[in-house]
């Protein structure tokens, strides 16, 4: 195994999900990522990430910054404060994950990105869908041609839990489901299928007592030609609940690849089919229902070390995330035009 030198993690944000980051980097220690700092404006959750995960705490960014020898820097704080925290580590030099969504709005997601290009800083954000265990297996098959050309794709999450228990935010955002969970589903649905030429996207808000959209019904046309299905809502009423799991259709030129509720696989190639558990383990600090979304983040933080130490871009770089996000400003787009879309296209600045 490669020892390599050990990398000092900052992390801001210590709230609901930076919990499952906090556990991740403490599992990654054995890989040499040291957690030497963290900061919350609240001093409560501050001083509570500090001392159950041995870093220094602080109430400020700035100060931490300062203050701290950091190589690497999670930012696991809501949208609206990344591009200002982004901006800062660049001015630090420092290389950061921005937890998704990435920013509020397109024109800031561009910001972050050309601010980070400016400093020279490495820049990713943290979308996990892609590194649960079980996707990362759908995508093997998929790779392996086991089932030829992919031509047609359903990916839904489809969920009745109260997700505003743990984010009560959730309930007064101005744009819900897609930005909070379909954004996920899109960049699965980039990842398998391929870049997408055009979407249609209708919303529904069926639970009257929050303030957005809390069910999308997408339709993406890619560039290879194929036709995605990407649903996302979170007033499902099905039981049992498929949360947090992501299902997956996908069918090919030579069979097809279905993942079902409990991360069951069932491959179809050549005429044969073959079934198999795709799901992650529990871990000493997962548990149901959240624990395909917490063992993501494990995967994802090993893939953001390995990508930086390396020099090279996260799967999920900055640059990478704009493609996903356009899908969502498209999706928005397409809701209120109940026409089809063109995603926007970043290309750096000459
Ligand atoms: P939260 O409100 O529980 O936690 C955010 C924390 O950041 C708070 O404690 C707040 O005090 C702190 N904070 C905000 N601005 C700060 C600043 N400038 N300096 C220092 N601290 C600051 O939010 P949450 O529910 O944990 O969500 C955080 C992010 O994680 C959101 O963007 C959410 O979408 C994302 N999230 C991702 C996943 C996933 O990756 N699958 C799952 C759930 C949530
Ligand atoms: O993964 C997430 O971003 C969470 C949830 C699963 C509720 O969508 O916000």
């Amino acid at each position: 195994m490669v020892e390599h030198r050990t990398t000092r993690i900052g992390l801001i944000g210590c709230g609901f999900y930076a919990q499952n980051h906090l556990h991740a980097w403490g599992d990654l220690k054995s890989q040499n990522a040291e957690l030497v700092a963290v900061c919350d404006q609240d001093p409560i959750k501050a001083e509570a990430a500090g001392r159950r995960f041995g870093a220094a705490w602080f109430t400020d960014a700035a100060t931490m910054l300062e203050s701290m020898p950091i190589d690497l820097l999670d930012i696991t704080t809501r949208m609206g404060s990344h591009r200002a925290l982004a901006a800062m580590a660049a001015e630090h030099k420092i290389a950061m994950i921005v937890q998704k969504p990435f920013a509020p709005n397109w024109d800031e997601c561009v910001a972050i990105v050309e601010n980070a290009r400016a400093h020279g800083t490495w820049l990713a954000v943290h979308e996990n869908f892609r590194f649960a265990t079980s996707m990362r297996r759908v995508k093997a098959v998929l790779d392996s041609g086991a089932i030829g050309d992919p031509n047609w794709a359903r990916i839904s999450f489809r969920t009745g839990f109260d997700v505003y228990l743990g984010q009560p935010y959730l309930a007064q955002e101005d744009r819900l489901v897609i930005l909070d969970v379909g954004i996920h589903v899109l960049d699965l649905a980039r990842w398998l299928m391929g870049e997408v030429a055009h979407l249609s996207c209708e919303t529904q808000r069926r639970n009257p007592n929050i303030k957005a959209e809390d069910t999308a019904t997408m339709i993406l046309k890619h560039e290879t030609g194929a036709v995605s299905i990407v649903e996302a809502t979170y007033e499902a009423r099905r039981i049992p609940d498929q949360f947090p799991e992501t299902l997956v259709e996908i069918e090919g030129t030579k069979g097809s690849i279905i993942v079902t509720r409990g991360e069951k696989m069932v491959v179809t190639t050549q005429g044969l089919s073959f079934e198999e558990n795709i799901g992650g383990p529990l871990l000493s600090w997962t548990s149901r229902p959240w624990h395909v979304s917490q063992e993501a983040v494990l995967h994802t933080n090993a893939h953001m070390l390995t990508s930086f130490r390396a020099g090279r871009d996260a799967e999920t770089s900055g640059v990478d995330n704009l493609k996903t996000f356009a899908l969502v400003e498209a999706a928005y787009e397409s809701a209120v035009s109940h026409a089809s879309v063109k995603p926007k296209k970043w290309s750096p600045k000459a």
